[in-house]
């Protein structure tokens, strides 16, 4: 028996050739309080039925890899203690034990490869995080193995923004810029770091990624900056990032901690670009998996 649960409308989609955008579910169970949590699926799901694209959120249900969680299921997720935060490294051992879970960027990835979709939309992506150890997300690695184009605001603000861009170009992973020339810098609006390459029109971004899938590459990350007046004062953020103890949490906590932290400090103008970010990064997926089905 498989352990890979396709739900009905997606299965049914993929089958047909039509457009379908995975969502990642660590967002909601591990990096937003639960009622920002329900808002960002929310927005998320309305972006992609806007457009006519099935939305599929992937997350550990009753002991399975789901594509495709009903709202019924994501609401009981959220309001379960002790969900898993799944990647790679602990999907499998997940499914057994707790059996529940939001899965990161990295873990939807890989069930992205499995179903058969293209593109997948988050927030923020994970990337190289600043400090004496080494503390790479699972998301880069991931990112060079699958073929899907990625949506997203940037690697989250807490990172190494600078090594996260080297990283990428190491495991060649093309960065595309939406309509800009530089990396979104996720509550920022832009980094100072160049992208590889800008794309103005859906139908040149579809190009780049076909091409590059035709090479034998594999993820393609799609920067999306939020508008400037979205995101956050950048004096508050810097004093907010500089604040923040490394050593506060390890492991697959550490995210989730600074992340809770930047809350703490900077107030609901973090949660409202947050919401605001997925809401858009959703939409933008979505015409793009409607693009690659022409
Ligand atoms: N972006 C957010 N909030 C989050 C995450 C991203 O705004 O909670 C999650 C994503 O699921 C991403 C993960 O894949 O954090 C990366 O975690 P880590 O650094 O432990 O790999
Ligand atoms: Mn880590």
């Amino acid at each position: 028996m498989s352990q890979l649960e396709i739900a009905p409308e997606v299965a049914e989609a993929l089958r047909a050739g039509r457009p379908v955008v995975a969502l990642e579910s660590a967002v909601f169970t591990h990096g937003l309080p639960p009622d920002a949590g329900r808002e960002a699926l929310r927005r998320q799901r309305q972006a992609c039925q806007e457009h006519g694209v099935v939305p599929a959120v992937v997350a550990v249900h009753e002991g399975r890899l789901w594509v495709g969680l009903t709202p019924g299921q994501t609401d009981a997720l959220m309001r379960r203690d002790g969900a898993a935060k799944v990647s790679p490294w602990n999907l499998a051992a997940a499914l057994h034990s707790p059996g529940y879970g939001g899965v990161t960027v990295a873990g939807t990835l890989m069930a992205c490869a499995r179903a058969g979709i293209t593109v997948m939309s988050t927030g923020g992506v994970g990337g190289v995080h600043p400090g004496e150890v080494e503390d790479v997300s699972a998301d880069l690695l991931e990112l060079s193995r699958r073929r899907v184009g990625v949506v997203c605001a940037g690697p989250k603000s807490v990172l190494d923004v600078r090594r996260t861009l080297e990283r990428l170009e190491t495991l060649g992973v093309p960065v595309i810029g939406w309509r800009s020339d530089r990396l979104a810098g996720f509550y920022r609006s832009l980094t100072d770091l160049p992208v590889t390459a800008r794309a103005e029109t859906l139908h040149d971004l579809a190009a780049i990624l076909r091409d590059h899938w035709s090479f034998g590459g594999a993820g393609v990350l799609i920067s999306q900056p939020l508008p400037e007046e979205l995101a956050l004062p950048e004096d508050e953020l810097a004093a907010a990032l500089a604040a923040l103890e490394s050593d506060a949490a390890t492991g697959w906590q550490v995210t989730p901690t600074q992340l809770a932290v930047l809350r703490d400090r900077l107030g609901p103008a973090v949660i409202d670009a947050n919401l605001a970010l997925l809401g858009r990064n959703a939409s933008l997926a979505a015409r793009l998996a409607v693009e690659l089905t022409q």
